[in-house]
């Protein structure tokens, strides 16, 4: 008894301490604008990302112009002060003598220079863990709801001046993967091609095999070959073949593969966004995985016949696995119980209901329903080749 009551007590203070984290959290859930719970963003700037800033005074010699931000959200003016740089990234140098001002009813930020140079491009800098709302919440410059500190957060946007242009300017996201083949999908192929391609150009010294790990889900490791290269993609060929039915998982080490982009990008932001929401402290590998295989997972189509479900799979089953534990129908006022019969070849089964129904009806078949070769279910809404997927459950319609 005194065992019990100390665990249930263990046990509520466990919980307290979870919920007086939760308190800490910041509530991303909540729309824009709405103060305090909210991590400020920069809604535009203008000039745009990689555009001209124009010279508004043509009659005084130079560029006198303002670069001016736009925030959604009320923004704590003193948290501005000295957050807010600007670094010509031609030079590398921090560019001074900036007026700096922010309109609390407008919620925009000006920067101006009386003498901007020419041919340079520029890098605005609203530096992260500085930068507040009103409500004192962090600027959330990678815009992923998430407070990732600083520089991860860092607000940035780039333009240029007479003479230069946009391609002078730094990048101001992080390169990502944009296609993996194979990937999350089954091949028959034992020595496939493995194409790796990024949405920009990248640094091909890093394309390396040592960045590149290919594992099965036994575990045994699979020499990967460089057999091909452009900027922006690489191809690896397995050194051994590989086996019939295994997973193999590539790994790319998100913080060796580094983009190419001009000088004077902030270096945060060379390394893979591996899992595509801005560059944090903690980027976590990527990874993707294939089947290889030349025995293909059963897919399922139901049909509603009036009196019943019909359940047709375009393989032949193992009828163990086709129990009203693996196969259930539901309508408008929930479970609905019945009997299976199997035919067809053990490629259908009917489901008779034991209640009058209601309304329309829905149709759950589990990826635990295995074929006659014991391959799992691929029950996803475009099935792709591998079954037995954490979204491979199918649910009709
Ligand atoms: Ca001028
Ligand atoms: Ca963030
Ligand atoms: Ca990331
Ligand atoms: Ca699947």
């Amino acid at each position: 008894m005194k065992r019990v009551f100390l665990a249930t007590a263990i046990l509520l203070f466990m919980v307290g301490c979870l919920e007086k984290e939760n308190l800490l959290d910041v509530d991303t859930d909540l729309g824009l604008g709405t103060g305090a719970g909210n991590l400020p963003v920069v809604a535009g700037v203008v000039p745009a990302n990689a555009q001209q800033l124009i010279d508004d005074d043509p009659e005084t010699p130079g560029v006198q112009a303002t670069v001016i931000v736009n925030f959604p959200d009320y923004m704590d003016e003193v948290s501005l002060e000295g957050n807010v740089w600007v670094m010509n990234t031609t030079t590398g140098e921090d560019v001074t003598n900036l007026a700096i001002t922010y309109n609390p009813d407008a919620k925009k930020l000006y920067v101006r220079h009386m003498d901007w140079s020419e041919n340079n491009a520029y890098l605005l800098i609203l530096v992260s863990g500085g930068v507040k709302n009103r409500w004192g919440s962090p600027i959330d410059g990678n815009g992923n709801g998430k407070d990732d500190g600083c520089p991860y957060d860092d607000a940035l946007s780039t333009f240029y001046t007479a003479g230069s242009a946009p391609d002078s300017c730094v990048w101001i996201v992080p390169p990502i993967v944009t296609g993996v083949t194979p990937d999350t999908i089954r091949t028959a192929d034992t020595l496939p091609p493995i194409v790796v391609v990024f949405d920009a150009g990248m640094d091909t010294t890093t394309l390396v095999s040592d960045n590149f790990s290919l594992v099965s889900e036994t575990g045994s490791s699979i020499q990967l070959d460089r057999s091909g290269m452009t900027p922006n993609s690489v191809t690896f060929i397995p050194r051994s073949v590989l086996r019939f039915g295994n997973r193999y998982f590539l790994t790319i080490t998100s913080s060796n593969v580094k983009a190419d982009a001009p000088r004077n990008t902030p270096s945060y932001l060379l390394g893979l966004d591996a899992d595509f929401d801005g560059t944090e402290a903690d980027e976590p590998d990527f990874q993707s995985y294939f089947l290889c295989d030349t025995v293909s997972a059963p897919t399922v189509a139901v049909t509603d016949v009036g009196d019943g479900l019909q359940f047709d799979f375009d393989q032949r089953m193992d009828p163990v696995t086709l129990v009203l534990e693996n196969i259930r129908a539901f309508d408008e006022t929930g479970y609905v119980p019945g009997t299976l019969v199997i035919s067809n070849n053990n490629t259908r089964v009917e489901y008779y209901f034991s209640r009058p129904t209601q309304g329309t009806f829905t149709a759950f078949v589990s990826k635990q329903a295995k074929s006659r070769y014991g391959m799992m279910l691929d029950g996803q809404a475009t099935p792709n080749g591998i079954g037995g997927e954490p979204w491979d459950d199918f649910w009709w319609p």
